[in-house]
């Protein structure tokens, strides 16, 4: 027996190493258009690497390089006034009266997430044309190459961005000694001044604006950027260094930029910090010293060699890529598929082509850009991750927590990779401040709440400029509520229960008590009023209207937060009474409701749909990402979710399509959910704004369009619950197996009760799975529609066969 268990362990083992190979994005020629240049990152710094040969670009972003400054208080006095009236309207059915008096309830839109600038490396080949060009970016090296030869000389850069030396290092070889001239520089679109420093040291020192409204609002009159705020708070301050590390060759350095002559080796490093001092600090008056924070990184950097710099960069990152191998080669894979540069590959597979290669690399991509964005000690990955090149970004590439921020974490503890949800967590925290006060200026209510959007400062009001926005998407009041599912599903996954008292369980209860007093009674039900789901229109009357009572969504997203409350309380064995107000008060929320086409209500009653193919499909959140429904413990609210899903069909943006692989995956419908993916996956380099269209760019960046990374975290979460799920409190195994992944093998997921899970399939039949205790506890484990019962001791490995589910 012990044999067995030692061969099938090491059989785990080597699946793993093989089959992270190759997990590359490879061209044959130089990015033309942003989306096909290639993102590095390390949740601080994050660049697009163009590969040009003459003219080298790499866009630079800093993650917490944000226009604006701390939220401002009482910008609203008097919205409290209309809470009441918005009522009385919605009592009496007057929709319209309701919709303008929300408006009257808003505050200020949210800042922008900013350009840190461009790093620009000029080579003159004096139009000699390169050969043999190739550009890559590997996924398990965290590491991006571009190789291309002129005049028979061989030049090769190889970028990346550490993350424990918070450094990025591009290393530019020649296969000629002293045949590297070039000419660098650094530039920015905000305010900002390029110093040489001295010979081989370029520092350009920066401005943000003070405030930068988003794409969409354009009033008359007013400057969409204003510069300084005399009044108020100044912009945030930033610094970034650029050294050259020459071997042979002359460098010099003056406000152009550096100029290398001759040289056999160029090694750049360039460091990047801002005055950032936490959301509730003026970034200007009371900002941290940027200046020495870069400069030291710098000398630290320097200190090491090359190669140690590269070591420490892979063995960091590699500690988390590697946790989670994904093995779909022994599928059929369409011949060529594997010898085609990505973007030919994306399309041919757009075209049809079988390539379950190419989705597990996509899956592996989530994960890549999820590490590069998001960092223990930084900011939580924004709509665009950390990448970024517009001064007024879509959406103001800022957090949108009415799906696309909570979509960006979806993958984080189920693919392992809980240190990367922290810098969501510690910003739900601070958001929780502000939303204290939020609750308290406009609502009079304890607690605290969210809206739609935020941003780094946690901005905490309903969006739209005191009027200007709808309050379809403006006034939606359950923003916080819902983040509040991270905190209980870190606690969940790991079964830190120091973190679930000390940090997440006083933030959930202080949304629960918003609750409370945001919960009116309706016919013997607490029902939230007013209410939107999130951005959809009704139509009464043949007119189009947002906002009523109780939407479903608001409804489960409250019963949510008070069944992980109940569990919580339970776990920590505090809060008896509070638990049963939560217990009492759960039993009165307005309970779901199934439609005359059989399909769960978006709405307390069936009103016409303004938009039966919304993108959103908000009424589902109790099948996900919450867990009040499912085929097995609620099969009729499942059909309906069903139904709802057909009703809305597959169209959608990027995100959309995501969520939909995910919902799909929760009605154990793997060839649906296989059907979203394909779906995502197709090939478009359309960067228009839209509300259809969804698609992956050439450089495998998710398209809304235009790109937004939602798509790409929500999809490899989608494909994960195709795999494994434990929302129920039983482990799932190969819940949504498609007909296409017929063989395959998962290694290193993660379910709740702080398990690790390895499976292997054979001929859509599981044929092993390995599960390891973290803690310690019993788990219930459902293979093939039978479940059995384990207790495990702290760190046993079991590995169980389908003999174990018979
Ligand atoms: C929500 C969505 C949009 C877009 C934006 C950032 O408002 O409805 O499709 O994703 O967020």
């Amino acid at each position: 027996m012990k044999k067995v268990i030692i061969g099938l362990a090491l059989l785990f083992v080597s699946v793993t190493s093989l089959a992270q190979q190759n997990l590359k994005l490879w061209y044959n020629k130089p990015a033309s258009q942003w989306v096909e240049a290639l993102p590095v990152g390390n949740g601080q710094i994050g660049a697009m690497v163009f590969g040009g040969v003459e003219k080298e670009l790499i866009q630079l972003n800093e993650g917490s390089l944000w226009s604006g400054g701390p939220m401002k208080k009482n910008v609203n006095p008097e919205a409290n006034q209309y809470l009441e009236p918005i009522r009385e309207a919605l009592k009496n059915n007057d929709y319209q009266l309701a919709t303008d008096l929300c408006k009257k309830m808003q505050g200020y839109y949210s800042e922008s997430f900013l350009p840190l600038g461009d790093l620009v490396i000029k080579q003159d080949f004096k139009g000699a044309q390169p050969t043999q060009y190739y550009r890559d970016l590997s996924l398990n090296n965290a590491l991006s190459t571009t190789r291309f030869t002129v005049n028979n000389v061989e030049y090769v850069r190889e970028i990346f961005i550490s993350a424990p030396n918070n450094v990025m290092t591009i290393r530019i070889m020649a296969s000629k000694s002293k045949s590297l001239t070039l000419d660098i520089n650094l530039s920015s679109l905000l305010t900002k001044s390029v110093i040489a420093k001295s010979n081989n040291l370029l520092v350009m020192n920066g401005k943000a604006p003070s405030r930068v409204d988003p794409s969409y609002f354009n009033p008359k009159g007013r400057e969409p950027i204003l510069w300084a705020d005399t009044s108020g708070c100044n912009g945030m301050r930033f610094q970034s260094n650029l050294k050259a590390v020459l071997k042979d060759g002359f460098i010099k350095a003056d406000a152009e930029g550096l100029h290398i002559n001759n040289a056999s080796e160029v090694i750049l490093y360039l460091t990047a910090a801002t005055s950032f001092n936490g959301f509730d600090k003026c970034p200007d008056s009371q900002g941290k010293d940027e200046k020495a924070i870069a400069s030291n990184l710098l000398k630290n950097a320097l200190k090491l060699s090359y190669n140690n710099l590269k070591k420490k960069h892979l063995d960091d990152f590699q500690k988390y890529f590697n946790r989670v191998n994904l093995d779909l080669s022994n599928n059929k894979t369409d011949a060529n598929q594997l010898s085609l540069p990505s973007d030919e590959r994306l399309k041919a597979y757009t075209n049809g082509a079988s390539d379950p290669q190419l989705e597990r690399l996509f899956y592996q991509y989530g994960r890549y850009l999820l590490i590069s964005s998001s960092r223990s000690g930084g900011r939580p990955a924004n709509l665009q991750g950390i990448w970024n090149k517009e001064m007024r970004a879509p959406w103001s590439s800022n957090y949108t927590i009415n799906i696309n921020t909570q979509m960006n974490y979806w993958l984080a503890e189920q693919t392992n990779l809980s240190e990367m949800h922290e810098p969501l967590l510690d910003w739900i925290t601070d958001l929780s401040k502000t939303g204290k006060v939020t609750a308290n200026e406009y609502y009079k209510a304890r607690g605290w709440v969210a809206h739609h959007n935020s941003d780094i400062w946690g901005l905490s009001n309903a969006v739209g400029d005191k009027g200007d926005g709808a309050p379809t998407w403006a006034n939606w009041y359950m923003g916080g509520t819902w983040l509040c599912q991270h905190l209980w599903e870190h606690y969940s996954f790991t079964g830190d229960k120091e973190y679930l008292r000390t940090k997440a369980y006083p933030v959930m209860k202080e949304a629960a008590l918003f609750c409370f007093d945001w919960l009116i009674e309706k016919n013997g039900y607490l029902v939230t009023a007013p209410s939107t789901s999130p951005e959809n229109e009704f139509r009464v009357n043949g007119k189009n209207y947002g906002v009523t009572v109780a939407s479903t969504m608001d409804m489960s997203i409250c019963w949510d937060l008070f069944t992980n409350l109940i569990e919580a309380s339970k776990v920590l064995n505090i809060d008896a009474e509070f638990r049963d107000r939560l217990i009492e008060k759960r039993a009165k929320l307005l309970p779901l409701k199934i439609g005359s086409k059989g399909q769960l209500l978006e709405w307390s009653e069936e009103y016409e749909e303004s938009t039966p193919r919304q993108r959103h499909a908000s009424q589902l959140f109790g099948l996900h990402p919450g867990r009040q429904i499912s085929p097995i413990t609620t099969p009729d609210f499942a059909e309906a979710c069903k139904k709802s899903l057909e009703l809305r069909g597959d169209e959608g943006t990027g995100w959309s399509k995501a969520w939909k692989i995910n919902f799909w995956a929760r009605l154990r419908d793997g060839n649906h959910a296989y059907k979203m993916l394909r779906d995502i996956l197709k090939y478009t380099d359309d960067q228009k704004g839209g509300v259809t269209g969804g698609g992956t760019y050439p450089n495998f960046f998710d398209a809304h369009p235009p790109f937004q990374i939602d798509g790409n975290f929500g999809a490899t979460a989608g494909l994960t619950e195709m795999l494994l799920q434990s929302q129920t409190g039983v482990i799932d195994l190969l819940p949504a197996l498609p007909d296409a992944w017929v063989n395959g093998s998962v290694k290193g997921l993660r379910a709740r009760g702080g398990f690790g899970i390895d499976v292997i399939w054979e001929n859509k039949l599981m044929k092993t799975v390995r599960i390891k205790s973290v803690g310690g506890t019993a788990c219930k484990v459902r293979y093939n529609g039978k479940i059995v019962d384990f207790i495990f001791q702290k760190n046993q490995i079991r590995i169980l066969s389908p003999e174990d589910f018979k």
